[in-house]
């Protein structure tokens, strides 16, 4: 499980008590960043991050301007669902001066943005339309597009606050036609939804918004049977 952290919600302050919990807890990854960053933010916050834990720490990068060598590695994202040029090549070719000058590591990522119920940031930010939940094959078909891109991972995402999460079945389809490691993110609240996630086949599930809300959750996960995760863990 990652664990993501928006800076633009997560003062300097609050940040190592916050760490304390995920180091407590199953999570393996703290991904940081946000549709809307303020400059430096994510820097600031990345070196504060990084002295409280051993998890490893990876971009998650809703702009060029999140990019920080502070981090161990970046999700080179590109927004396969969309067709927004900008989000499919055009900031990537922006992030190579920077990147040239740091020794993270770079995992290119197939980004796909799923219907769920209401307008979300990644959409407004991107001006993209998310695929409908309805269209489970344009979907795979999408995702394997992805593969054969040569991206290294795929990311299946209904938006930060989303209200349903990715359906288990799109999960499913998508798991059974690729062969890379599968994220999945976006609306997941409860024990019960982390754990249809995987038994979907989420390799990873990233939880964002429900521990800004609740702290208390990491504890109810605690109790996570290791069944439900993915071989490895726990
Ligand atoms: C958003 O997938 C992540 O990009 C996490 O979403 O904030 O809804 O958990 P939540």
């Amino acid at each position: 499980m990652a664990v993501l952290i928006d800076p633009d919600k997560m003062t300097i302050k609050m940040a190592s008590q916050f760490i304390g919990k995920i180091n407590q807890s199953l999570a393996t990854h703290i991904f940081v960043g946000g549709s809307t960053v303020a400059d430096f933010a994510t820097e600031q916050l990345v070196s504060v991050i990084k002295k409280h834990t051993h998890l490893p720490v990876i971009l998650f990068p809703g702009d060029v301007s999140q990019i920080t060598g502070q981090a161990d590695a970046l999700l080179f994202l590109s927004l396969i669902s969309g067709r927004n040029p900008e989000y499919l090549i055009g900031k990537q070719v922006a992030s190579v001066s920077k990147l040239r000058q740091m020794h993270l590591e770079v995992i290119p990522t197939g980004y796909l943005l799923i219907e769920n119920g209401k307008e979300t940031a990644v959409q407004k930010v991107t001006g993209t339309k998310p695929m409908s939940k309805d269209s489970v094959q344009d979907i795979v078909d999408t995702a394997k597009a992805g593969e054969l891109l040569g991206m290294k991972l795929i990311y299946l995402e209904a938006g930060s606050g989303a209200l349903n999460p990715i359906d288990s079945t799109i999960i499913n389809s998508v798991k059974k036609e690729i062969s890379l490691p599968l994220i999945v993110g976006g609306g997941i609240r409860t024990k019960k939804q982390l754990e249809e996630a995987y038994n979907s086949g989420a390799d990873l599930v990233v939880i964002g918004t429900a521990f800004e809300d609740n702290e208390a959750l990491f504890e109810e996960l605690a109790s996570l049977s290791s069944r439900h995760l993915p071989k490895g863990e726990n």
